[in-house]
């Protein structure tokens, strides 16, 4: 195997065993699609229930359990960074953003609903999920939320993206627009699920370094898969970066240092949380996971 090529991994039984465990407690917590204003719930579930990957969530379990931590305690703010993810995607979708047709297989929301409607789930996504967080009791782990998708987290991040259109990026730059628009959120999801276990600040410090270090390799692997990866499996269609103009790591680098970068990042996350003492094997295979992803 040439150092650039990837290995394609297939979800680790953790996740299909969790990705189990996050659906039903999403559904117990999203309002029912008849209540009233049924068009706003019934968006909200159309775009939450279509099925993505629930990484986020996914990655706050792993990094609980890996502090020492146990129980269902950590759920509510697991789906809260499920929410706030669809919620950025949502918006991400409308046409005054990426102006994008389809997600996740479906129909974007503003095309299956209105423009509007789009907005307004995101809002209200955007509210439960926040109140979700603070059932937690941790006022630590609601400001984290804030601060990574704030003026100085994923916002910046979205805006750094836009402004980057139609025009060359330096590493620096385009390494800013990645850790912010995608990282942060990668990030909060590993520091909230340590933080919730009451982790050492040696194991929280290991953690945020895993969280940034995947959370770069994530954006740097979709955008390699918007090149070489297939509509099918990502439910949506390759090439719109290009088409739309996105600055992307392979745009800067090249798709075979992007591949090679990924794959550093992800040995490096690895490296990141050797000396915590708990059960990191669920995070090690996320990392693996998220550098070999078909979708
Ligand atoms: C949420 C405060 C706030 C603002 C919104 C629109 C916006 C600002 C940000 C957009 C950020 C964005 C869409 C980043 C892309 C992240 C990304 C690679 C998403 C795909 O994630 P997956 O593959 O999707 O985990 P699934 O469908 O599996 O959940």
């Amino acid at each position: 195997m040439i150092m650039s090529e990837q290995t394609r991994v297939s979800a680790p039984p953790y996740m299909v065993e969790k990705q189990r465990i996050i659906e039903s407690y999403i559904d117990l917590h999203l309002p029912p699609a008849d209540q009233y204003p049924q068009s706003l719930h019934s968006a909200i579930r159309y775009s939450v229930m279509a099925g993505g990957k629930r990484l986020r969530p996914i990655l706050a379990l792993a990094s609980f359990e890996a502090c020492g931590g146990s129980g269902e305690g950590i759920l509510p703010a697991a789906v809260a960074l499920e929410f706030i993810h669809s919620y950025s995607l949502i918006h991400d979708d409308l046409p005054c953003m990426d102006d994008d047709d389809l997600r996740r297989g479906r129909p974007t929301l503003h095309k299956r609903y209105d423009e509007a409607i789009a907005l307004l789930a995101g809002d209200a996504l955007h509210d439960l999920a926040f109140r979700l967080m603070a059932s937690t009791g941790n006022a630590g782990v609601v400001t984290e939320l804030a601060e990574s998708i704030g003026t100085q987290g994923m916002l910046a991040g979205q805006i750094a993206d836009m402004e980057a259109e139609d025009r060359p990026l330096s590493l620096e730059e385009i390494t800013f627009v990645h850790e912010h628009k995608t990282g942060k959120l990668i990030r909060c999801a590993v520091r909230i699920g340590a933080i919730l276990a009451r982790a050492t600040s040696e194991e929280l410090s290991c953690i945020t370094m895993y969280g940034e270090k995947i959370g770069l390799a994530f954006q740097i692997v979709d955008d390699i898969l918007d090149i070489e990866g297939s509509t099918e499996l990502l439910g949506k269609p390759i090439g719109s970066d290009t088409k739309n103009g996105k600055a992307t790591f392979p745009g800067v680098v090249g798709v075979d240092k992007s591949k090679q970068m990924a794959t550093e990042l992800i040995d490096q996350a690895v490296a990141s949380i050797a000396s915590i003492p708990g059960q990191t094997g669920d995070l090690i295979e996320l990392a693996r996971f998220i550098n070999g992803r078909q979708n």
